[in-house]
């Protein structure tokens, strides 16, 4: 069988000797991720492991399924290393196609639903993309039709594959097969590709080795305590770091704990699904977080089964942290994650206040952690600097973007994450803000997320986000756009609240503007990008 080579050219590797400490210190463990299916289908072939309204697949069937995906893959002539696009929602075929790729060694490169033309040309030609795997339509959106726009724009796009209803295209349950072998996959291979979050500019692509990503979703599967009696319900968008393998998907099949999805992470919806699928663990954004604790007030589904919210991507406010347990009954976990990498956790056992107060502690004592001045140099402990890091499951590079990692990382490999945080004497991150995310107001530099904090803590304010607009005289001031249950505060109104809370003066927003929601990005963060287009 022919492999596909180009896939290694701008791919930046972990350094021979850091990999070599990696396999020693056993983060390393030489598995790929079809091997973390393969092997829980043989130790529990019956028990289930995907459930859906339709059906339950268990174990010994969805390797099946796998393999059978495998063999039509590279009966269509894709090779192992080449790359495919993959933009399938939260579905039951996520998983079959997921690891029918993996298993022939080929390369998802994992988009999301909302993405469009342009992130997706863009990282079609990037990757030099083979193949691309749509759903036939969402709600309203064609996937087809963005299909034939990216084919006609990427002429590397040989196939197009569709679940469900194939129109021009192929159908993607056509495509399993029967064969003798399938290639060797290399542990040390590159075997997802993620797209970074990025704030700024087009997204960038993140490759991450089996074994980097095999240990990225074991050991967040260990933190988070997962068992194979556990129910992971997929709400976030399957593709995305968080709920694929913190430990996600991929953990809880390492576990062989059960795997639910639900297309719609609505409280109406996502709570059906927990209580038809005895659902125990879940992650979720923090206005989801929000609405899901608001939310039981008025849905009467049975959530006695969930055990575990995580809670990430964004930073979630004290007091809505201080929410989730009493309104869901389970315990909360924070996240503070990355495509790039790096993971941190609050731990189960964790003292409340740590829970409600920080963004957890690094996954793995291989990851080292620097907080560092405008000078790159380290700040006092306990200080607030920026977050840079290096370790067994973080990037050393983008790929193919060589200008823009001399920036992104330091000579010595570490990865300039863009937050700032400040770390506790007990290793705990508390995330302050994004280094960019800040009004320059007169001079004065205003933490946004700081400032949003405090505006989420008055009583009539759902969700706030604070932009810096052009200004004559200050250059930037400040706007606080806000989502509200009530009367919306007059400006007078909430400048006493936020003195009263201890602001400094020149935080005080310059005014104030109502929104019936916020823009949301593909995961579902606050877009703070949109935001200010619509200022
Ligand atoms: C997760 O991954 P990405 O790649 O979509 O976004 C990463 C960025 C971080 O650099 C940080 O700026 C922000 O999102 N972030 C948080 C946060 N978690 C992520 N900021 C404050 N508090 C948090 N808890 O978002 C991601 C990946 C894996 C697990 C969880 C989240």
């Amino acid at each position: 069988m022919t492999t596909s080579a180009s896939h290694r050219e701008g791919y930046v590797p972990f350094p021979e000797a850091e990999a070599q400490e990696y396999r020693a210190a056993g983060y390393w463990a030489g598995r790929t991720l079809g091997d973390l299916l393969r092997d829980t289908a043989r130790t529990q072939p019956s028990s289930p492991a995907i459930l859906s309204d339709a059906a339950v697949r268990t174990y010994a069937e969805l390797d099946a399924d796998a393999d059978a995906m495998a063999h039509g893959l590279l009966a269509l002539g894709i090779r192992p290393g080449d790359r495919v696009i993959v933009q399938l929602p939260n579905i039951p075929e996520f998983a079959t196609a997921l690891f029918g790729i993996l298993r022939a060694g080929i390369i998802p490169v994992l988009t999301l639903p909302a993405h469009r033309r342009a992130e997706i040309e863009h990282l079609a030609a990037l990757s030099e993309a083979v193949a691309y795997l749509i759903p036939d339509r969402l709600g309203e959106f064609d996937y087809r039709e963005l299909a034939a726009t990216v084919r006609a724009a990427v002429p590397s796009l040989a196939h197009v594959l569709v679940a469900g209803e194939p129109g021009a295209f192929r159908a993607l349950d056509s495509v399993p097969t029967q064969g003798d072998s399938l290639p060797e996959v290399d542990s040390a291979e590159i075997a997802v590709m993620l797209v970074s979050g990025g704030t700024t500019g087009l997204p960038k692509l993140i490759a991450r080795t089996h074994d980097d990503y095999v240990y990225n979703a074991t050991a967040s599967a260990r933190v988070c305590e997962l068992t194979a009696d556990d129910v992971y319900l997929a709400t976030l968008p399957a593709a995305h770091n968080f709920p694929l393998a913190c430990p996600g998907i991929l953990g809880t099949v390492a576990t062989g704990g059960a795997v639910a999805f639900t297309l719609d992470p609505s409280p109406e919806a996502a709570f059906a699904a927990i209580e038809k699928h005895r659902v125990t663990v879940s992650a979720v954004v923090p206005p989801l977080a929000q609405l899901w604790s608001a939310a039981v007030d008025w849905e009467d589904a049975d959530l006695s089964s969930l055990r575990l919210l995580q809670v990430g991507g964004a930073r979630l406010a004290e007091v809505n942290a201080r929410e989730v347990e009493p309104a869901l009954q389970c315990r909360l976990q924070q996240v503070f994650g990355m495509a790039e990498g790096l993971l941190n956790y609050t731990r189960l056992d964790d003292p409340d206040e740590l829970v409600y107060t920080t963004q957890g502690r690094p996954l793995s004592p291989g990851d080292e952690i620097r907080v560092v001045d405008g000078q790159g140099d380290d700040v006092a402990p306990g200080e607030e600097g920026e977050l840079l890091t290096r370790g067994p499951y973080t990037l050393r590079g983008y790929y193919r973007a060589p200008e823009h990692n001399a920036r992104a990382f330091t000579v010595d490999g570490y990865y300039r994450s863009g937050d700032l945080v400040r770390q506790l004497p007990t290793g705990h991150l508390v995330v302050s803000g994004r280094i960019k995310d800040v009004i320059n107001r007169g001079g004065e530099n205003i933490s946004c997320d700081e400032l949003e904090e405090h505006l989420l803590a008055h009583p009539a304010v759902r969700h706030a986000a604070a932009v810096g607009l052009p200004d004559p005289s200050l250059g930037e001031k400040v706007c606080v756009v806000l989502v509200v249950t009530g009367a919306l505060p007059t400006l007078p109104e909430l400048k006493m609240f936020l003195t009263e809370r201890g602001l400094a003066t020149y935080k005080l927003p310059d005014l104030i503007r109502q929104a019936d929601s916020l823009p949301v990005t593909a995961v579902g963060k606050i877009d703070k990008k949109a935001l200010r287009g619509t200022l």
